[in-house]
């Protein structure tokens, strides 16, 4: 985690109808909610300018009007989703740790509070797009639409789109290959959940390893994570290797570090046979 600064809400009180017995949805009770806003301040601190730093009363109000507004069974689920809506709202904001108390939980038990909490960054991810079927721009730019669409994502930038060989010795038509910029607060898995779906939305058929495809859309680096599961591989295994992902990445990431082998984009690229 980068260094950031921080602005606390401590303790701010809600009255909303969130809960699983109906009860609490009809009558209502309430909420107790805690937050840390992580963010830079040092231009606020040397300007002292509100114009560059975040209002605390404005995220209060906000974050009262959303509890109020909405009605949720868990308090995990009002958590999550309050926490999406404060980063997306407040644009200096980078990162929340964010607890809701519930000090009158129905458990016939003599608590002060239960509580759930949770810290959501945006992250910053790079993707590989390709398709080398059908209307192969139509699909890389269906791509790009619908991941600023999705909730939690934000593209940032996005490069030119290259025409490229075929490259793992399948005989098949040119790709069409790009790169962009994505800031998310999706976590990996829930990430690729959703290029699988906007790859099916594709009409993308797996059916030849490497073959051809309407659209591939690959996790390619996400923040310095290294991670390795049975569905994801991250850095992307073959990034390093191919011109098709390294001529459009270094165009909006010249200088982004492969967290394994420690070398820029650029030197990557100019490093390729
Ligand atoms: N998976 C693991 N790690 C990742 C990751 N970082 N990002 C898993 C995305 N997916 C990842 O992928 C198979 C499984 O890999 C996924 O279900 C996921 O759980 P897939 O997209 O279904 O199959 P695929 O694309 O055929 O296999 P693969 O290994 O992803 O192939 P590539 O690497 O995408 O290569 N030539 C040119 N010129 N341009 C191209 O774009 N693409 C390929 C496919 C071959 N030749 C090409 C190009
Ligand atoms: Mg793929």
């Amino acid at each position: 985690m980068k260094p950031y600064d921080e602005i606390h809400i401590e303790n701010l009180q809600v009255f909303a109808n969130h809960g699983v017995f109906p009860e609490e949805t009809a009558l209502g009770q309430k909420f107790v909610v805690s937050a840390v806003l992580y963010t830079k301040l040092q231009a606020p601190g040397c300007s002292d300018a509100l114009t560059e730093s975040t209002h605390y009363g404005e995220v209060s109000a906000f974050i009262v009007d959303f509890l109020q507004k909405h009605t949720y069974k868990l308090i995990e689920a009002a958590t999550e989703q309050l926490a999406w809506a404060v980063l997306s709202a407040f644009p200096l904001v980078s990162g929340i740790s964010l607890e809701i108390k519930k000090p009158w939980a129905p458990v016939k038990l003599p608590l002060d509070y239960v509580s759930v909490k949770m810290t959501r960054f945006w992250h910053r991810v790079y993707i590989a797009l390709g398709s080398n079927l059908g209307d192969k721009k139509g699909y890389l730019d269906m791509a790009v639409s619908r991941l600023s669409e999705a909730e939690g994502c934000r593209v940032k930038k996005v490069s030119d789109y290259i025409v490229t060989a075929p490259y793992g010795g399948v005989e098949q038509d040119d790709f069409l290959n790009g790169c962009l910029e994505l800031s998310t607060l999706l976590e990996p898995e829930k990430l690729l959940d959703l290029l699988h779906k906007i790859e099916a939305e594709a009409d993308r058929k797996r059916e030849v390893r490497w073959g051809p495809r309407t659209l591939d859309l690959d996790i390619l680096l996400y923040d310095n994570l290294v991670m390795e599961s049975n569905e994801l591989t991250i850095p992307h295994v073959e990034m390093h290797q191919r011109d098709f992902v390294l001529v459009p990445l270094a165009q909006i990431a010249p200088w982004v570090r492969h967290p394994v082998l420690g070398k820029t984009v650029c030197e990557l690229k100019d490093g390729l046979q």
